[in-house]
């Protein structure tokens, strides 16, 4: 018999596994952190494309100010490797999206995108203020948004990182979007369902997600892996589900 496949949690990419660690030791400081339910055979996904093994991990959790926060760690075969994050507010928190996305290949980490997103135009002031005061470092390859990249803020950190330093210092961004974040997430009071704030903020949400679907970039590499039908039940249901209604 085949031995079977590694564990599939070792050999990631170093900036994957420290940055899985970052994000992982930031929502443990969120309140009222409880695992969130989800599709049993979307948690855990493992296939088979030409003799490559391909798995997907999911963590999903909510927390009060979000309705959803979700770690994806993606391996899909020809050496790539995902690490996929948002974390979705609840509408009636005035609080921005978070995410994060880093695809590495084997010649490396092409992309590697942070950023936390306004749902209604503009970020709320203690976010923007606290991004504000962090220093960026000057990476070296900065890279370009693409067309539906509209939904990003002013702070979007989209590079290339050159060499181990700028993983390191990459990851030390997003643990700083990360700490601005919690901050004011636990200070935020939520408002009314039905308040006008709030419905513009779901509207901005929605948005967000039907941006993030116009990324053929995700799509291709799913539908390869797996199929076009799953790959589009996997994004509408898991990766970019449209918010419930307030
Ligand atoms: N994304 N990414 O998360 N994507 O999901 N991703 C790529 O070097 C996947 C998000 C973002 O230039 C690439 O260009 C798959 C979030 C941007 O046209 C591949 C999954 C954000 C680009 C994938 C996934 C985000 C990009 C090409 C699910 C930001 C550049 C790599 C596991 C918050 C798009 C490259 C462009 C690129 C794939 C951003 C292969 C499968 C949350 C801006």
């Amino acid at each position: 018999m085949q031995p079977q496949s590694k564990d599939p949690c070792q050999e990631l990419h170093p900036l994957v596994s420290t940055l899985a660690a970052s994000i992982r030791s930031s929502w443990q400081k969120l309140p009222e952190l409880a695992p969130l339910c989800t599709a049993e055979d979307l948690k855990a996904i493992h296939g088979e494309l030409d003799g490559e093994t391909l798995f997907i991990g999911n963590e999903l959790y909510q927390c009060r100010g979000f309705r959803k926060i979700h770690l994806e760690i993606a391996r899909l075969g020809n050496g790539l490797q995902i690490l996929h994050c948002v974390w979705f507010p609840d509408p009636r928190y005035d609080l921005p999206i978070f995410g994060a996305d880093i695809v590495a290949g084997p010649a490396g980490i092409s992309a590697a995108i942070v950023d936390l997103s306004p749902t209604s135009g503009e970020l709320p002031d203690p976010v923007f203020e606290g991004l504000e005061a962090i220093e960026r470092p000057a990476f070296r390859q900065v890279r370009d948004l693409p067309g539906w990249g509209t939904i990003f803020s002013r702070k979007v950190c989209f590079i290339r990182p050159d060499g181990a330093d700028e993983e390191a210092l990459f990851n030390q961004v997003v643990t700083d979007y990360l700490e601005v974040l919690s901050d004011c997430a636990s200070r935020a009071i939520p408002e009314s369902p039905t308040t006008v704030s709030t419905i513009n903020r779901y509207e901005g949400q929605l948005n967000y997600c039907l941006q993030q679907k116009r990324n053929d970039k995700t799509r291709r590499v799913l539908e390869k892996a797996f199929d076009p039908e799953w790959a589009d039940r996997y994004i509408e249901l898991l990766l970019f589900d449209n918010p419930p209604t307030p």
